[in-house]
């Protein structure tokens, strides 16, 4: 099944939640997910695997249009798809509600999910989800989006969760797990992901960045792994990675000083690969400047970025 919808709704957040383990970064920033992302869950007899996407936005650049590439294909691909929404921000409620005195006004979707939803296509069931109703505390108030969100498309179920408090994400796979075909997937029951430990590590480097960095520093940054080398035997894993910036300033911001930054960031980075692996981790970083990486598909492809045909 796919999670797909609007950057910083929570999709990765959710994943997170159903793996019970913090696998897919997460952060305040929209456009933190840059690729699918499959996690396995086995979920009573019923093994679901989640695809987080990017989220699907207006891109302005190449990278983004890649990004909305992957998440269209993987909603192209999926049995179910779980669309993912958010409950307003509080301070857009009040802002409603506050009209002279008038019953809060009824909600109406973002225009971002209207044109997603109209996107979807009909062959796959899809699964609404309304994230984050931990931020409104008279629940009655979300009554008229959902109900304005349901006049939009047939939906198979309607869930309202909070992902970050693990509130109502057991009722999504519930719903999810009576949708999917059965017998398709075959994970060991252990298995977290298909991808390699060896994308995570540039995960959790790229996202020390995010949380280490402010405004273009994030968006202009890649990791890319250059050695992972896991001694036979035991031993330190070995990893070379090199982030690679656009422009000199934000080289020397990512560096700090007296690196003090860049040492930070490897410190939390390899606590994060440690807990996942299981071993002790030897990282290693680098930054280089590599100019507009993010408009060449050809840096992109380098840097895994662009796995199929850019359209
Ligand atoms: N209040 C609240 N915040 C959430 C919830 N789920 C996610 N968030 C926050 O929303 C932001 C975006 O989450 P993320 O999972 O990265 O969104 P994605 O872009 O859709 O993958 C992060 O700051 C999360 O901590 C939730 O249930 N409640
Ligand atoms: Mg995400």
């Amino acid at each position: 099944m796919a999670l797909v919808g609007r950057p910083n709704v929570g999709k990765s957040t959710l994943l997170n939640a159903a793996l019970g383990h913090p696998l897919a970064i997460v952060s305040p920033m929209p456009q933190t997910t840059r690729d699918a992302i499959l996690g396995v869950v086995h979920h009573g007899p019923a093994e679901i695997a989640l695809l987080d996407t990017p989220g699907l936005h207006r891109p302005r650049t190449e990278l983004g249009r890649v990004m909305n590439q992957a998440a269209r294909e993987a909603a192209r691909s999926a049995d179910v798809i779980v669309f993912v929404t958010e409950a307003p921000d509080p301070a857009r409620l009040r802002g409603g509600a506050a009209k002279d005195g008038e019953h809060s006004r009824p909600l109406a979707p973002h225009p971002g999910d209207l044109t997603l939803l109209a996107d979807l296509g009909s062959e796959a069931p899809v699964v609404l989800v309304l994230n984050k109703v931990d931020r409104t505390r008279d629940k009655s108030q979300l009554l008229p989006l959902l109900e304005a969100l349901s006049k939009v498309r047939e939906f198979a179920a309607v869930v309202p969760i909070s992902a970050r408090r693990d509130d109502g994400v057991q009722r999504v796979l519930d719903e999810v797990a009576k949708l999917c075909p059965e017998g398709e997937w075959g994970f060991a029951p252990d298995e977290l992901t298909d991808r390699p430990t060896r994308f995570f590590a540039g995960e959790y480097v790229r996202e020390q960045i995010l949380r280490a960095t402010k405004e273009e520093v994030p968006h202009a940054s890649a990791v890319q792994i250059e050695r992972y080398v896991e001694p036979t035997g035991g031993g330190a894993l070995h990893i070379d990675a090199t982030i690679h910036v656009e422009r000199p300033g934000q080289k020397k911001i990512l560096i700090g000083a007296g690196a003090e930054q860049l040492k930070r960031i490897g410190t939390e980075a390899r606590l994060r690969i440690e807990e996942l692996v299981g071993r002790q981790v030897n990282l290693k970083l680098w930054v280089r400047v590599t100019p507009a990486w993010r408009e060449s598909l050809e840096r992109l492809e380098e840097l895994g970025y662009n796995k199929g045909e850019a359209s």
